[in-house]
């Protein structure tokens, strides 16, 4: 049976999923939920060339998926003649123009790993969260015209630690700000481009 994450969803895009997860089962038979859903244009499943079951899920009905899910089979380590699904991916277009604009990464637990994010929806991800374990260790930047990391923002145990960034783009960074318990204590440049501080500024 799927596993709905809905409580791991940004609120907006949470009643999209729903919606789609509504159209995937109209049935109340859950035999004949499958057989149907299979039928039903808005759903529809294949496998990838990695062997992955992608299920896809047309929330709006204008014929085009906008809910991807991927899912990964292997034999039960306890029980080999059982198979386990686990979703290793989840694609979500939210304004139905054919670009993602979610992309998570599932860990074997379920957790998510990464998460890309396309905030203004104009197609390009501007946002890439690492997790460990669930829980948000690293968070880039990205700009928009040049596609590079501008910012990287650093976490431990869910508070901010460090950001560094890049303003000169030339992929070294030139600026850090360092916190503790989530409040700005300095902020260190590098004027001299050896990707080094040299100037510190207590706050
Ligand atoms: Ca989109
Ligand atoms: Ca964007
Ligand atoms: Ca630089």
């Amino acid at each position: 049976m799927m596993t709905f994450m809905l409580h791991r969803l940004p609120r907006p895009l949470a009643p999209l999923l729903f919606l789609a997860l509504l159209g995937a089962c109209g049935s109340d038979d859950s035999a004949k939920r499958d057989a149907n859903s299979l039928e039903n244009p808005q759903f529809s499943r294949s496998r990838n060339a990695e062997g992955q079951i992608v299920e896809h899920y047309d929330s709006t009905g204008d014929g085009e998926p906008d809910v991807l899910k991927y899912y990964e089979e292997s034999a039960d380590a306890d029980d080999p003649s059982l198979t386990r699904r686990r979703m290793v991916k989840l694609e979500i277009d939210a304004n139905g123009d054919g670009s993602v604009n979610v992309r998570r990464v599932y860990d074997e637990y379920n957790n998510v790993r990464t998460e890309e994010l396309d905030v203004d929806l104009d197609g390009s991800i501007d946002s890439i969260l690492y997790y460990d374990g669930g829980k948000l260790t690293r968070k880039e930047l990205i700009d928009a015209e040049s596609g590079r990391v501008s910012t990287t923002r650093h976490y431990a145990e869910g508070t901010l630690l460090r950001v560094e960034k890049d303003q000169n783009a030339d992929d070294r960074i030139d600026y850090w700000e360092f916190y503790e318990e989530g409040i700005l204590t300095r902020v260190g440049r590098d004027t001299t481009g050896d990707g080094q501080a040299d100037t510190w500024q207590a706050r």
